[in-house]
């Protein structure tokens, strides 16, 4: 938990530190060049599926057509969903004049919540009650790893007024890259099947970041007064009904149109891990394992794991729970082109003797020195050295 903190004040502490360096540069940075998002086209109605990605019912039993994938399937699928175009959700325009806004600032947490009674988490950004409905827009781990430079995502969490039901969904959309989710009280949440926010253009110079608690990042573009909306059946939809929207599975490189990518027997959405099924081979595996166990316990939201081997099975999540995104270098490097430098977790393990191993950890920004034992019954354990 207190790591967690930590990460939250520096996240929040250089984000407030790439506003002042943005706005000042704003007048004579400002471009005309806009995110590639467009309209998408709608899918027919019969493959639009009923699961939402929080609505989480007891999960279906998968039979998978094809079966536990081996690694090189499961290599060549992600390269070529790296290759794909991404999904558009939401287009981009310049702020209508009678919404601009007259007064800047009054966005704290104690005024987002006075809003609405729907729960706002610490990461909100703008909140909005719209007819008897309510919203909050919030920065999010859960597709993108924490890191020093506050680049996490955007979700929308939504209650509706009428049927009381509640969603919460991507955005498809992360700080920095290159927009930044502002709140403007004027800009109707919700409206017209639509999800519209104020945004500003402060797209992160990767080549600032240094994976170290930074003194400042610097932008590549920067702008004011655009208008983000995303239509709300665009941001739901879930093809193959495994529980994450298109959207979401883009992030994870999972297969949208296929419930159980890696035919384990789990599906996409309650997999910890969806890019992988292998059993372990060596002891070393085993250690591996239950060190990256460790990692999906220790905090929620995404972590991009780097693994040269067979990705191995890391089991069902819980609700709420973290994801393993377990990367080859080179998918690590296609997935950094196209969403931003990120810092890997690298696990180490060297085997000293049969029942013992050390472990390392390697966050980039941080290292974790273990131990790891293994028990009478087989089960390896850590502690920290
Ligand atoms: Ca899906
Ligand atoms: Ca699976």
């Amino acid at each position: 938990m207190e790591r967690r903190r930590r990460m939250r004040a520096i996240a929040v502490m250089l984000g407030v530190l790439v506003v002042g360096c943005g706005g000042a540069a704003t007048s004579a940075r400002e471009t005309r060049t806009e995110p590639t998002v467009s309209e998408a086209p709608s899918p027919p109605e019969e493959t639009r599926g009923e699961e939402r990605e929080e609505a989480r019912a007891a999960p279906a039993p998968i039979v998978p057509a094809h079966g536990p994938l081996a690694e090189d399937d499961l290599h060549h699928g992600v390269l070529a969903r790296l290759r794909d175009a991404p999904f558009p959700a939401c287009t981009v325009e310049p702020l209508p004049p009678a919404l601009r806004r007259r007064v800047r600032g009054g966005d704290d947490l104690a005024s987002l919540r006075a809003r609405v009674s729907i729960d706002v988490p610490d990461d909100a950004i703008t909140t909005a009650r719209v007819d008897a409905s309510e919203g909050v827009v919030y920065r999010s781990a859960a597709l993108d790893p924490r890191s020093d430079v506050g680049d996490l995502g955007y979700r929308v969490r939504l209650r509706d007024g009428t049927s009381g039901t509640e969603e919460d969904l991507a955005l498809g959309l992360t700080a920095m890259r290159p927009l930044v989710l502002v709140d403007n009280p004027m800009v109707r949440l919700v409206d017209a099947g639509e999800v519209r926010i104020e945004a500003e253009l402060r797209a992160i110079d990767d080549a600032s970041i240094e994976f170290r608690p930074a003194d400042a990042t610097s932008t590549t573009r920067d702008g004011r007064e655009r208008l983000v909306r995303c239509r709300l059946e665009d941001l739901r939809r879930d093809q193959d009904a495994d529980g994450l929207t298109d959207l979401t599975e883009q992030r994870l490189l999972t297969d949208a149109w296929d419930p159980d990518t890696d035919g384990d027997g789990t599906r996409d959405g309650d997999d910890v891990s969806p890019l992988g099924s292998a059993a372990p081979s060596s002891d070393a595996d085993g250690v591996w394992l239950a060190a990256a166990r460790e990692i999906a316990g220790d905090e929620e939201g995404l972590h991009v794991v780097v693994r040269s081997g067979a990705r191995l099975d890391l089991g069902a999540r819980g609700e709420g729970a973290a994801r393993v995104l377990v990367l080859r270098e080179d998918e690590l490097a296609a997935y950094q082109r196209r969403y931003g430098l990120r810092a890997p977790v690298v696990i180490a393990v060297r085997m000293r003797g049969r029942d013992r191993a050390e472990v390392t950890i390697d966050r980039v920004w941080s290292q974790s020195l273990l131990d790891a034992r293994r028990d009478a019954s087989g089960v390896w354990s850590l502690v920290a050295r």
